[in-house]
């Protein structure tokens, strides 16, 4: 088999995945509607790896919209150390997972259920949602409500299509439970702008791949965004075994700035609530020798070595899932690069097991 066939095509699906993803919600489950609208007093977010970071932008964007407090948690925190997370109220928890069968979300589930029969609760509303791809694997099963991207299967252990189209129904049940129908409409028009976002930077992607003096790579995203920087990290790791990390675009100054060099590419999820302050880390970095890429809506303004226009029109609560695609094929192409197989990750399973 062809090296990285299956990534490859994994994130040129992407704009098919989520017509069909959007496709699906266009009738929503019976009963969810008012179910997701509960009076819950917090909800939170759970996963791990990829589904973990997409819950940190997750809970971004439902708290954004709803006004209701929503936070994210590391399922292994939710498992292991239950009562330093969860505190009195009424609790929504959203499992998420591609495969429905980790380990640590399964557990962190169960521990959630355990809670209804604890005093301390037993005033409190407390039930769950998963988001998922397998609507027939032990997550989706278990729980009261599911919402599912059948489409978005992948064969790469890497998550792109199956984590950008989970995204997408994160987003969809936050402007359900915000009864926001703005929102909801303009959801509809993400997969519209992903084919030019392709043809247009994909040799971007491809180029700063190829470009040897680029070894070190550092993902900045605020907000909404921060999750979505973090994912981005993780594919370089994954994919193509590169130095990369990720931070909240100013916390960058306070500390890890140390370690710029011109080897550094400075790639910044630009967001429009806090774009000025955002612009000026970049050019701050860009004055310390690290190239910079930065990706926004428009690039009115922007100086920086290399801008993504993504075209949207879209706000940056709505166009997360445009964020990824150029950065997943950075990820690919880098691995290529390398002579490895962003197909079968070194070291990696695509669900841990424990
Ligand atoms: C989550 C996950 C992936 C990661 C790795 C192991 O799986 O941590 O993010 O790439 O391959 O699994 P899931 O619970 O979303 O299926």
């Amino acid at each position: 088999m062809e090296r990285g066939i299956h990534t490859y095509k994994e994130i040129l699906s992407q704009g098919e995945a989520w017509r069909s993803t959007m496709q699906s919600m266009t009738v929503p489950q019976k009963g969810l509607k008012d179910w997701i609208r509960k009076p819950w007093d917090e909800v939170i977010f759970t996963g791990c790896g990829s589904t973990y970071y997409l819950s940190l932008s997750a809970a971004a964007i439902w708290q954004s919209i709803t006004g209701i407090h929503a936070r994210a948690v590391p399922a292994s925190e939710l498992w292991l150390f239950t009562e330093a997370v969860l505190t009195e109220g009424n609790k929504l928890l959203i499992a998420v997972s591609r495969s429905g069968e980790t380990s640590e979300t399964l557990h962190a589930v169960d521990k959630f259920e355990a809670l209804d029969n604890k005093d301390w609760l037993a005033d409190w509303l407390a039930d769950w949602l998963a988001i998922s791809c397998y609507g027939e694997r032990e997550l989706a099963l278990r729980a009261p409500f599911s919402l599912l991207a059948e489409d978005a299967h992948e064969q790469s252990v890497a998550q792109t299509r199956s984590f950008s189209s989970m995204f997408l129904l994160s987003q969809y049940a936050a402007g359900l439970a915000g009864d926001d129908i703005e929102y909801l409409a303009n959801l509809t028009l993400i997969p519209k702008a992903f084919e030019r976002l392709i043809r247009e930077y994909e040799p971007l992607a491809n180029e700063l791949a190829q470009n040897d003096e680029l070894q070190h790579f550092v993902f900045l995203g605020s907000g909404v965004n921060y999750g979505l920087a973090c994912e981005a990290m993780l594919k370089m790791k994954e994919m193509s075994l590169s130095v990369s990390e990720s931070f909240h675009f100013l916390e960058y100054r306070h500390g890890p700035k140390s370690m710029v060099t011109p080897g550094t590419l400075v790639i910044g999820l630009l967001n429009d609530n806090a774009r000025s302050q955002e612009m000026k880390v970049l050019e701050e970095m860009q004055d310390m020798g690290a190239t910079v890429l930065a990706i926004d809506d428009s690039g009115d303004d922007i100086h920086a070595d290399y801008v993504v226009e993504i075209q949207s029109g879209l706000n940056s609560l709505e166009r997360g899932p445009l964020l990824l695609p150029v950065l997943q094929l950075l990820a690919y192409y880098r691995s290529m690069e390398k002579g490895l197989n962003p197909d079968r990750p070194k070291n990696l399973d695509a669900v841990v097991v424990l």
